[in-house]
């Protein structure tokens, strides 16, 4: 059986010449509001950035876990456990649409891998290139030193397929190996690609330890503009950062460096320690290493600070989302339909047709489109709402002292406070005796 729930892209041409529905604009403010309550952390200061869920990065984190506890109790180069972490990155990617390369190299006699994640897309000759570490040292599972790297570009890059993202410039993703035996596998990557692909990348994005139990806020210093990037980001937060001074030789961004690309990064601290003044404006313990588990068999999944990898998160897609530009929408936007009918019944509870808007960035339109099919043979019973993803409703007609039969119309909602993406309703009421009808059809022109 065809699934009722239709959703179609019409440029406008098309719309209009199918479109037999009366145009009433009117602009109608939000009955009441319900913030999003999923993440603290969220802030609007990017238009379109998503907010990535911290649920989803841990659950990476987890399966790395499980893998390390299946191979030794490591992830590290060399080992069954490394191969087992690349095997499950990549899977998510090629599910996601990402199209995968696994670069083999040999190193102490052992072969390593480096994946390569490139969105289709965008223009080939600006790329964004984002990064993490793959590989674990062999005393331990590895989860924060590069877990978490690993995991929160992992989930951005699945954002990025969510949102259906369309960048102006391409957008590549690399996980690297035996990053704990020197940058080997980054140095090989680059080694890789002859100095006019090099050439092409317009900066890299390093994120190597980003969920430190006892975090900092670490931004690299290297480059002006994906410096300030970051710490706009933070500063709309809220929050406090310093740059990294640890040097420029301590992750897999010197490669990339080295060859005269810029880059940028997150970190949240290894093995030094915490001061007063650093516990006071971060929080957490001073005198105590910002990751005390760092390189031992202790940097298992509990060694992580949720917020710290949270926020550290969605300032990597922030940037992604920022650094390569989205292009604009279709003009004439996308429509989605539900043309399922369900019956209202006379005076009594409200009913609802739901659509489920994909593929969008950012919020809805300031001027949304609701178009309405309501067959019914007295529409002044009629209340009729407009009920967003996070709850928001606005109400699109009142009951009143109207006669004539059905509703066939597109009301015009402000709704650029809320998320385009999720489950949209409408809802209907009947709130007069006698008369009954059904809703038809209902559409969301994005
Ligand atoms: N080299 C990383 C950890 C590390 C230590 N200091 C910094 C500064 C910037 C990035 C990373 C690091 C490792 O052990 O993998
Ligand atoms: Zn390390
Ligand atoms: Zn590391
Ligand atoms: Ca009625």
């Amino acid at each position: 059986m065809e699934h009722p729930l239709l959703q179609h892209a019409l440029r406008r041409s098309a719309f209009a010449a199918g479109a037999t529905l009366a145009v009433t604009a009117a602009l109608v403010a939000p009955v009441a509001a319900s913030a999003d309550a999923r993440d603290v952390t969220h802030h609007l200061i990017s238009p379109g950035a998503p907010d990535i869920p911290v649920a989803n990065v841990k659950a990476h984190l987890a399966q790395l876990q499980s893998i390390a506890n299946a191979n030794g109790g490591n992830r590290a180069h060399g080992r069954s456990g490394y191969k087992a972490s690349i095997d499950y990155v990549k899977g998510k990617l090629d599910a996601a649409g990402f199209t995968t390369t696994l670069q083999s190299f040999s190193y102490g006699g052992s072969t390593g891998w480096n994946l390569i994640a490139d969105w289709p897309g965008g223009d080939a000759s600006h790329v964004v290139m984002v990064g993490a570490h793959l590989d674990s040292v062999s005393a331990g599972p590895g989860i924060n030193d590069d877990g978490s790297g690993s995991a929160g570009i992992l989930e951005t890059a699945l954002a990025v397929s969510r949102a259906g993202l369309k960048p102006a410039k391409h957008l590549r993703f690399g996980w690297w190996g035996a990053e704990e035996y020197g940058m080997v596998g980054s140095q090989k990557y680059l080694n890789s690609l002859s100095a006019t692909d090099r050439s092409k990348i317009d900066g890299y994005l390093n994120f190597d330890m980003i969920g430190s139990p006892n975090p900092g806020y670490f931004v690299y210093d290297d480059d002006a503009k994906l410096d300030s990037l970051f710490r706009t980001y933070f500063s709309g937060l809220g929050v406090a950062t310093e740059p990294e001074t640890e040097g420029d030789g301590r992750s897999d961004h010197a490669p990339f460096k080295n060859a005269g690309i810029p880059v940028g990064g997150l970190f949240s601290g290894a093995d030094y320690i915490k001061t007063s003044a650093q516990a006071s404006k971060w929080g957490g313990t001073a005198g105590v290493a910002f990751d005390r588990c760092y390189h031992s068999s202790c940097d298992t999944s509990a060694n992580i600070d949720d917020t710290a990898l949270d926020r550290m998160t969605d300032a990597i897609a922030y940037a992604v989302w920022t650094l390569s530009g989205e292009s604009a929408p279709p003009p004439g936007g996308t429509v989605f339909e539900n043309t399922a009918d369900v019956a209202i019944p006379d005076a009594g509870a409200a009913v609802e047709s739901p659509i489920t808007v994909t593929g969008r960035t950012g919020n809805a339109p300031a001027a949304l489109k609701v178009g309405v099919v309501v067959k019914h043979s007295w529409r002044g019973d009629l209340v009729i709402d407009l009920v967003a993803p996070n709850g928001t409703s606005y109400r699109l007609k009142n009951s009143g002292n109207d006669s004539a039969p059905d509703v066939d119309t597109t009301y015009t909602v402000n709704a650029s406070a809320v998320a385009a993406n999720g489950t949209w309703k409408l809802r209907v009421q009947d709130v007069g005796p006698q008369d009954t009808g059904y809703i038809d059809s209902w559409k969301l022109t994005f």
